[in-house]
């Protein structure tokens, strides 16, 4: 397999801490849904992230305005992250008239380009090749800025992105391709989907470094993204990073899960992003209880207040179904 260049992306104590309150706002953000939809209030299909956190914060940590997410549907947290506010998030799963799609559609479609943020697809992989596209504009305007592809590891073995990664490589296009490999697509295991180990091997038959990562490590996903990220801008073309992770929840809240054990989810819980950073922060002794306990009540706080928001919300005017339709 080809080699990332290897560069150390040094961040400050105030920066770890914040990516440490990112991670808990998504974790929180995911475990209220799972509740609300327990209770009838959310109207959306919810995709937990539980389990997956480090990948969206590693990834998203430290982008600019500019540039572009191609999210999946696990990963709301890569709204927030790119700067919708959690009420807004919310009231999006309400599919009430205060969300981004203001009640007119299944809640995960939306998209926000002034955040720079491309809604996901219901066909997966799809994104890919549209990362690339934005990808080509942001070269032919002479843009420094990059896009973040994500897909699943089933997705990985669609025809679009295959596609996607060719055209990204024969243009060397500013986009990095980044594989959540959770193990599972819905019920099939990767073993019944894919003849080789890491997604990240087929980078190489493109003509662009991929690297398999342990998803699960905040500044593994950092190091990696940042590495990938500075080559996309300096004109170097894209990179495919693997990153290996697993959702606690079943596919979707409505999926018991039953095709896994017990054992096998005991024991990616015992890899659980949050705890993992968390100690290593208490080793470096730069998380003390006081601003353990400060980032948990602001966590409780914004998520307490999104959801007071979600509800509060007017539902959608039927008289404005069509409003803002393009066709
Ligand atoms: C092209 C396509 N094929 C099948 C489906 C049905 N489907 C929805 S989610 C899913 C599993 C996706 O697995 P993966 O890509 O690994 O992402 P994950 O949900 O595990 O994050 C499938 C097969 C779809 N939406 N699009």
């Amino acid at each position: 397999m080809a080699s990332i260049k290897r560069f150390k992306f040094k961040l400050t104590t105030e920066q770890l801490l914040e990516m440490l309150y990112w991670l808990k706002l998504i974790r929180a953000f995911d475990e209220r849904l799972s509740v609300l939809v327990r209770q009838g209030r959310v109207r959306s299909g919810v995709y937990s992230s539980i389990g997956q956190e480090a990948i969206i914060v590693g990834s998203c940590f430290g982008l600019e305005k500019d540039d572009y997410i191609c999210p999946l549907h696990r990963d709301l947290g890569s709204f927030l992250m790119k700067g919708v506010s959690p009420g807004v998030m919310m009231a999006q799963m309400y599919a009430k008239a205060t969300g981004l799609s203001k009640g007119r559609d299944s809640a995960l479609h939306s998209g926000v380009p002034e955040l720079g943020i491309f809604g996901n697809t219901s066909m997966l992989g799809a994104n890919t090749p549209v990362a690339a596209g934005i990808a080509l504009t942001f070269k032919l305007e002479q843009r420094r800025n990059v896009v973040l592809a994500y897909f699943g590891e089933g997705a990985a073995n669609t025809g679009d992105v295959h596609e996607a990664m060719n055209v990204a490589a024969v243009h060397k296009l500013p986009v990095v391709f980044i594989c959540e490999n959770n193990i599972y697509a819905y019920s099939v295991p990767i073993e019944k989907s894919m003849a080789i180990e890491d997604v990240a091997d087929r980078a190489e038959a493109y003509g662009f470094d991929g690297v398999s990562i342990n998803g699960n490590d905040v500044l593994a996903v950092y190091q990696a993204a940042q590495g990938a990220i500075a080559r996309a801008r300096s004109g170097e073309g894209p990179t495919l990073i693997e990153c290996k992770t697993y959702r606690w929840h079943g596919h979707s809240e409505h999926d018991p899960a039953f095709y896994r054990t017990d054992e096998e989810l005991a024991m990616w819980k015992s890899r659980d992003p949050l705890t993992t950073f968390t100690t290593y922060l208490r080793h470096r002794q730069m998380l003390s209880d006081e601003i353990l306990l400060e980032i948990d009540q602001r966590v409780v706080k914004e998520i307490d207040e999104a959801v007071a928001f979600a509800e509060s919300s007017p539902d959608p005017d039927p008289s404005e179904a069509a409003t803002d339709m393009l066709a």
